[in-house]
């Protein structure tokens, strides 16, 4: 990897370096336990409705969060808890809206689906599917207008590249050369469907169809991805246009917290196979520990404290005031 220093590089650069990959890993780790949380509530009857997780996708969101400054924008999917935690989104405000409470980042109105948090320039969540690729692209153009630097990146699934907005966006963002970077997570299904069934042609060729710079990544790797990112980010910054990643990686779990039985989509070989073989944060760690910034006890350290950290977000959120009755109307357009 060119992001990463080798050992030889001691010095102030193999402590950056380390510090950053931990960070990294951190991130990882604490997105993998929210979404254990989750779970938890949805099995527990606290939440209402329901939640799609991004367990087994972390290094996407860490990696391309990474390569982004606090004011460049991100726009999300349904399956966006990761992000909004990547980006530096609380998770006790996260747990609270997911259970409805006013300290919720929508004041309990969104839910899990409707995450947005202005100030670590998270522009939401989405539940429709494709729904904020116009929000990202919107985003740019404003970012170049202004002319103050700023990057947006579009995370969506591969479902939304069926999707009609998505080609529109794509057009006028490299004919105006905007700042946005649209994120395709492929985790190979929409919903209970292989991508392979609804997608002609390659995933890349839409994007290169307009000219727009156009390159894969593997989605497991929280380096390889960041050090994408870092590329794509600095040339949208730089006014050289918009840029797709297409990101393959996998969800772990069900389309959402509901599907329990999915052998009839997909095998449990398949999903062992990425969960013993292709685990972001288990070849992460296998990364530091060859490269000598960390060990069994630094990995213990981080997921105990990063499991404190979750499971007190729950305890405030579970004890958190919904919204008073009179303010049921408040905030709601539609
Ligand atoms: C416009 C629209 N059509 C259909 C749905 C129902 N739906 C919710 S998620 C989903 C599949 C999405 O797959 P993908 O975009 O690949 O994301 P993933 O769930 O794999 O992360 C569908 C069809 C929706 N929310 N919005």
């Amino acid at each position: 990897m060119t992001t990463a220093m080798s050992k030889s590089g001691a010095g102030e650069s193999f402590t950056a370096d380390k510090d950053r990959w931990l960070r990294a890993y951190r991130r990882m780790v604490r997105i993998r336990l929210f979404e254990e949380q989750v779970n938890e509530l949805y099995t527990r009857a606290l939440m209402p409705g329901l939640a799609h997780l991004y367990s087994g996708e972390e290094a996407v969101a860490v990696g391309i969060c990474e390569a982004l400054r606090i004011d460049d924008y991100i726009t999300s999917t349904h399956r966006g808890h990761g992000h909004c935690l990547a980006k530096g989104a609380s998770p006790d405000r996260m747990f609270a809206e997911l259970l409805g409470k006013e300290a919720g980042y929508c004041r309990g109105k969104g839910g899990s689906m409707h995450i947005a948090d202005p100030e670590t320039g998270n522009l939401g969540a989405n539940a429709i599917v494709g729904g904020s690729v116009g929000i990202a692209t919107g985003a740019a153009f404003a970012a170049k207008r202004l002319g103050n630097g700023r990057v947006a990146v579009c995370f969506f699934g591969e479902g939304a590249l069926g999707q009609g907005s998505l080609y529109e966006v794509m057009n006028l963002a490299q004919l105006w050369k905007l700042p946005v970077i649209y994120v395709c997570e492929n985790n190979l299904y929409n919903e209970y469907t292989h991508f392979s069934e609804t997608t002609a042609g390659t995933i890349l060729g839409r994007a290169t169809a307009f000219g727009i710079e156009a390159t894969s990544v593997d989605g497991q790797d929280v380096r390889a991805v960041n050090e994408v990112a870092a590329r794509l980010v600095s040339r949208a910054r730089a006014g050289d246009g918009p840029a797709f990643l297409q990101a393959d990686t996998y969800r772990y779990s069900g389309h959402h917290v509901g599907d329990i039985n999915r052998e009839y989509y997909r095998s449990k070989q398949e999903e062992q196979h990425w969960k013993t073989e292709r685990d972001p944060i288990k070849l992460h760690a296998n990364w530091l520990l060859a490269q000598g910034f960390a060990d069994g006890a630094t990995f213990e350290q981080i997921a105990s404290e990063a499991r404190r950290e979750m499971e007190a977000a729950v305890k405030f959120a579970i004890a958190a005031p919904y919204p008073a009755v009179d303010e049921v109307e408040q905030d709601v357009y539609a």
